[in-house]
């Protein structure tokens, strides 16, 4: 049986043309739900959705541009969280041991001179809990920044760090919704942690009524417990 990497489906259902007021301007734009599976055709969470329309327009729901990531049972929760350049995110480490948290660009060294790091102490009762506030100055070459610990090296997660405002993780369906997509051409990109080769990306065409695209990765993650 021959696998295709993607399939599209677009006008399943039914809906009202949306169409919404930009500087007093109509711009019509559709939702679009993606989902993302992987290998196995299993939902894939924690994959980040980009889409890049050809029109012009801004969701009216902009992205965050603060972030709370919480070290807890030696897990970085949540594992993958979506900020807006610039965005300032906060760690705590509510573990009563130590932590650090340590940012990389996907394929540079641990420990790169371009990284940036901190520890984080251990929780002790009667004592403010241990935080760091970094500062998402610049998307990465893919816009994710790894989030790692050099006690524990299977702490994992990561910051993705985004140029366009339809950008979104998926849930545990594997589905994302981006909202007030302007009509018209768009591409779709997906990052996942573990898809190390980069995907080729999706061109849709997006129509006022909801469409729904089905992206599948080559790798199956592995879940966390
Ligand atoms: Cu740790």
């Amino acid at each position: 049986m021959t696998m295709h990497p993607a399939r599209l489906f677009f006008g399943k259902k039914v809906a009202a043309s949306a169409a919404f007021f930009v500087a007093g301007v109509t711009v019509h734009a559709g939702t679009l739900e993606v989902q993302v599976l992987d290998r196995d055709g299993k939902p894939a969470p924690d994959s980040v959705v980009i889409v890049l329309p050809s029109g012009k327009g801004q969701p009216r729901t902009p992205l965050p541009m603060t972030a709370v990531v919480n070290q807890e049972k030696q897990q970085f929760t949540p594992a993958v969280t979506v900020v807006g350049v610039g965005a300032k995110v906060r760690f705590a480490n509510s573990d009563p041991w130590n932590h650090h948290v340590r940012l990389s660009t996907p394929g540079s060294a641990v420990g790169a001179s371009d990284g940036q790091s901190a520890l984080l102490e251990g929780k002790q009762e009667g004592k403010t809990t241990s935080a760091a506030v970094f500062t998402m100055d610049k998307p990465g070459a893919v816009g994710a920044a790894l989030l790692g610990c050099f006690i524990h090296s299977r702490m994992g997660g990561a910051i993705y760090v985004a140029d366009s405002p339809w950008t979104a993780k998926t849930n545990s369906e594997g589905t994302a919704v981006l909202e007030d997509v302007p009509e018209g051409a768009a591409t779709i990109k997906i990052w996942n942690a573990a898809q190390l080769v980069e995907k080729a990306p999706l061109l849709v065409n997006v129509q006022s009524a909801p469409g729904k695209v089905i992206f599948q990765l080559d790798v199956a993650p592995r879940r966390r417990s």
